[in-house]
């Protein structure tokens, strides 16, 4: 019985993303969800892509946190249109919580909405919110055994950035080991190394994000 009732939320879910993709389309606004456990880098992968970007695109931002708005006001120190959510306790956000802050912005007025989930290898897996893309990050910190312990989400994305790698020196963690792990759950996904601090792979990524853009 509640692995029905689980079923049913689930499709909802799945419904309202639908929903959420076609605005998004219609709206010509391309939207990606970044996840990835709490502390990877995400708000500062964001910080630098917007950086890298300059002025090509009008991006807007959905920040998903438990509690507080730190991130959506590094955000809005940016002069970036934000809304934060806060999930009071929940671990990911869904496709109804994205639909509500949508309607905070202007969306034919953006080309890139940017969602940044909350911090979770768990359970951003199972809830497409309306995205695009999914981007997940793996920090060098945590390790290079997440993938094979954690694999829905990295299975589900298109891409994987391997963040903090100005840190490799600092820990055992084996690149070649990751990306061939992703290669076994997700073959077509790209495979970014970046380092925010250091300024690395940025460039590559917010190209690649191009490209998609232009693609759809
Ligand atoms: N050495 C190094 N540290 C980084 C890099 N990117 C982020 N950090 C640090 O990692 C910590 C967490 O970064 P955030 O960008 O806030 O991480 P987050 O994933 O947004 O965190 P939550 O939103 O809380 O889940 C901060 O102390 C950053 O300065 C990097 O490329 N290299
Ligand atoms: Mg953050």
């Amino acid at each position: 019985m509640r692995i029905v009732a689980a079923k049913k939320i689930l499709k909802a879910n799945d419904q309202l993303a639908e929903e959420n993709r076609r605005k998004f389309n219609a709206a010509g606004a391309f939207c990606v969800n970044i996840v990835g456990s709490p502390g990877c880098g995400k708000t500062t992968l964001l910080e630098a892509l917007f950086a890298q970007l300059g002025g090509t695109v009008a991006p807007a931002v959905i920040e998903g946190d438990i509690a507080g708005s730190i991130d959506a006001e590094r955000i809005d120190a940016l002069g970036i249109p934000v809304v934060q959510i806060n999930t009071d306790g929940a671990c990911h956000l869904d496709a109804t919580m994205v639909q509500a802050a949508a309607e905070g912005f202007d969306l034919p007025t953006l080309d890139l909405l940017m969602i940044e989930n909350v911090g979770n290898l768990v359970c951003t897996a199972g809830f497409d919110l309306g995205e695009h893309l999914r981007i997940a990050l793996l920090s060098v910190p945590e390790g290079d055994d997440k993938l094979a312990k954690y694999p829905a989400i990295f299975r589900g994305s298109d891409a994987l950035a391997i963040t903090k790698v100005d840190l490799l020196p600092h820990f055992d963690f084996d690149v070649a080991r990751v990306r061939s792990d992703m290669k076994a759950l997700a073959s077509k996904a790209k495979v970014f190394e970046v380092s925010a601090k250091a300024g690395t792979g940025i460039e590559e990524v917010a190209a690649w994000l191009g490209e998609r853009m232009q693609a759809r």
